[in-house]
């Protein structure tokens, strides 16, 4: 019998590409969306600022993956409702349903003043700095994920995305790029692997430009299959290779340490 997982975000980017790939892995899925999703009119359609919306939508599930929130940097008062608040009200469902596993998209950017320039690969337990308000909320997502699986026992994996995409198309990309088959693998790995507790793993393809180390993502299982690299001579020929003084050479989190929040 299949696990039934609630998807949230399944109307946007990731959660498009996962709609098509995780029932290969063998999950249901209940996509759940701000937006009505074309196609899926079974969706639950709910805003995550809707304490009482988001415990209905988690009801019946074995377990969330969670990717829905803003997705770049906003006003503080945004970022507090969806991706705070909206996060608040996730776990307090999953706690009171009885849900024991979620898989949380975090990212880069709660790590994106990291600088690249230290040598060598960058773990997943380096400390949070964060690039954007939009950062800070991820922060808030792992600290939050750590007090559940430590004081409820609901566990967690938190994914450190890189750039979840179809195919990569800048020069970061090559060293950030998670594929969308290597994502799946990676969120069905979060699913599956036992006694997690609360797992913070970084979320790239075995990409030859790497800057991150992926050892905890392969510790719970994931084996990526992809290699941003097989796009590289045709990204450098069109944008060159990143400039050594750019943030984003310079910088994990890229040109997101350079924005100024929306007032
Ligand atoms: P997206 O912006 O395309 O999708 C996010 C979805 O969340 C949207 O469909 C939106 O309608 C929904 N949403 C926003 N506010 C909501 C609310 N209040 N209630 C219910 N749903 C709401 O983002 P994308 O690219 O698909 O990313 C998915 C997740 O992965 C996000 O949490 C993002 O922060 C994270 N991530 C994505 C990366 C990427 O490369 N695409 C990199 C790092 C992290
Ligand atoms: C993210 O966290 C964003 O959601 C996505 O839109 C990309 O900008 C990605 O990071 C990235 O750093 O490439």
């Amino acid at each position: 019998m299949p696990r039934t997982i609630l998807l949230t975000g399944a109307a946007g980017g990731v959660g498009t590409l996962l709609r098509e790939l995780l029932p290969g892995h063998g999950y249901r899925l209940r996509p759940a969306d701000l937006h009505p999703i074309d196609g899926a009119e079974d969706a639950v359609v709910f805003d995550l600022r809707d304490a009482a919306a988001v415990r209905a939508a988690v009801r019946g599930v074995d377990a969330v993956v969670h990717l829905g929130g803003i997705s770049v940097e906003d006003s503080f008062a945004n970022i507090l409702g969806s991706n705070i608040e909206g996060l608040h009200h996730l776990y307090e469902a999953v706690r009171l349903e009885g849900v024991r596993r979620v898989v949380f998209a975090s990212s880069n950017h709660a790590v994106g003043f990291t600088p690249l320039t230290g040598g060598g690969l960058i773990g997943s337990d380096v400390p949070p700095r964060p690039d954007t308000f939009y950062g800070l909320s991820k922060v808030f997502g792992e600290g939050l994920a750590s007090l559940y699986a430590d004081k409820y026992g609901v566990e967690t994996v938190s994914i450190r995305i890189g750039s979840c995409v179809a195919r990569p198309c800048s020069p970061r990309m090559l060293a950030t790029w998670l594929s969308p088959a290597d994502c799946a693998r990676l969120v069905h790995a979060g699913l599956s692997a036992p006694g997690v507790g609360h797992t913070v793993v970084n979320g790239i393809s075995a990409n030859t430009r790497a800057w991150w180390d992926l050892s905890s993502a392969r510790a719970l299982g994931y084996e990526p299959q992809d290699d941003a690299e097989v796009y590289a001579a045709e990204i450098i020929a069109e944008h060159g290779e990143l400039d050594p003084d750019s943030p984003e050479a310079r910088l994990l989190g890229g040109c997101f340490t350079t924005v100024e929040p929306p007032l």
